[in-house]
């Protein structure tokens, strides 16, 4: 009988016939497959493989669906509970160091709660931590064991911080944490007490920044500390260019912007009529940019709008106004009330 060896940074079945596909590696007596060595080494990220399919889940066990705050317009989007019902959901948001340090926490769980409400979701507790936070993962592990479940999952999109709290939890040091989406290839698990904690591969999400731009460079536009409010003024028929990424276009008066973002990202203003000719160009102006645009107009209403792009960031504004956005063609972008103030 042949047995099964995983590499311990994403959980990959290890094999040595093909470079190509995950769990390449040399020889079977090493620790990590040959992606993730490269991927801690030389921060190199080639093989990029998505788990499409949802993974097949215990009835009788406690399910933690892990969301990044930056991933919150999409919070309640994957119905995991239609596929496994007889499951307890517990939703847990997390990465809230992020949140600018004046976001009122209660009021935000009050409004995910409301959400989740209004749309029939069912699940046992709404949880805020941040998985850098010993306090928070402290209190994480409390009240796990306060479940008597055998089985439980760390579920939730690529990048939500999965692997990162069940490293916490567990003290398991060899599993792989990065900004690479779609890093766990497969399961790693655990014991936990007389339980046992599976961290299992990332949903797959359309439209973030990991699908239009290599590692290198995404890596570095995902915010990892606080996003600082960068508060711009802006007149009629000017624009904020985001890196070479986004422009955006205000009409309107009296109009001021607040971008929550990395706190490297690149933000100039500039008039509307540039934007054409900037982007035509872009090799020119700026490091980061994407070949294929698309544009959408938004009318903003009255009150605070947030505008998501992707797992980038948020872009804060008072209407009535009306927006012109030009972005990477095929980037999540979503507008919504303002998730924090
Ligand atoms: N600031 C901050 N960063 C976090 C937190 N949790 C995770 N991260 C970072 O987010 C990135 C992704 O974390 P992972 O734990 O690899 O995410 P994952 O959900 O396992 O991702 P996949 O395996 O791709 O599904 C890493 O760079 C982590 O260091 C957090 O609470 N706060
Ligand atoms: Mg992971």
């Amino acid at each position: 009988m042949s047995t099964v060896i995983k590499c311990q940074g994403c959980g990959a079945i290890l094999q040595t016939e093909d470079q190509s596909k995950v769990g390449y590696v040399l020889s079977l007596d090493h620790e990590y497959c040959q992606s993730c060595y490269r991927l801690m080494h030389y921060g190199e990220a080639n093989i990029h493989f998505h788990p499409e399919d949802l993974p097949n889940l215990e009835s009788d066990s406690l399910i933690l669906m892990v969301s990044s705050v930056l991933h919150l317009d999409m919070l309640f989007s994957y119905p995991v509970y239609r596929y496994q019902p007889d499951a307890h959901f517990v939703y847990v948001i997390n990465q809230i160091d992020l949140l600018p340090q004046s976001t009122n926490l209660d009021k935000l769980v009050e409004k995910l709660t409301q959400k989740a409400r209004s749309l029939n979701v069912p699940f046992q507790d709404l949880i805020l931590m941040s998985a850098k936070n010993t306090f928070d993962i402290e209190n994480l592990k409390k009240y796990l064991t306060s479940y008597r479940h055998k089985n439980i999952y760390l579920l939730g999109v690529q990048n939500s911080g999965k692997t990162t709290i069940y490293k916490a939890l567990t003290n398991q040091t060899k599993a792989l944490a990065f900004k690479k989406a779609g890093l766990t290839q497969e399961a790693l698990s655990s014991p936990f007490g007389d339980q046992i904690i599976y961290d299992m591969p990332g949903l797959y999400q359309e439209g973030y920044l990991h699908q239009l731009l290599p590692y290198e460079v995404y890596k570095n536009l995902i915010p990892d500390i606080e996003m600082k409010p960068k508060i711009y003024q802006v007149k009629d028929q000017q624009a904020l260019m985001i890196e070479g990424l986004i422009s955006i276009v205000f009409k309107g008066t009296n109009m001021s912007a607040v971008f929550y973002g990395h706190q490297n990202l690149k933000i100039h203003k500039t008039n509307a009529k540039r934007v054409k000719e900037l982007l035509l160009n872009k090799e020119e102006h700026f490091k980061v940019f994407v070949h294929d645009y698309e544009e959408k107009a938004l009318r903003i209403p009255k009150g605070k709008t947030q505008i998501t792009f992707a797992d980038m960031g948020f872009l804060h504004v008072i209407g009535p106004m009306h927006l012109k956005i030009t972005y990477p063609k095929g980037m999540h972008l979503s507008m919504t009330e303002a998730t924090f103030q």
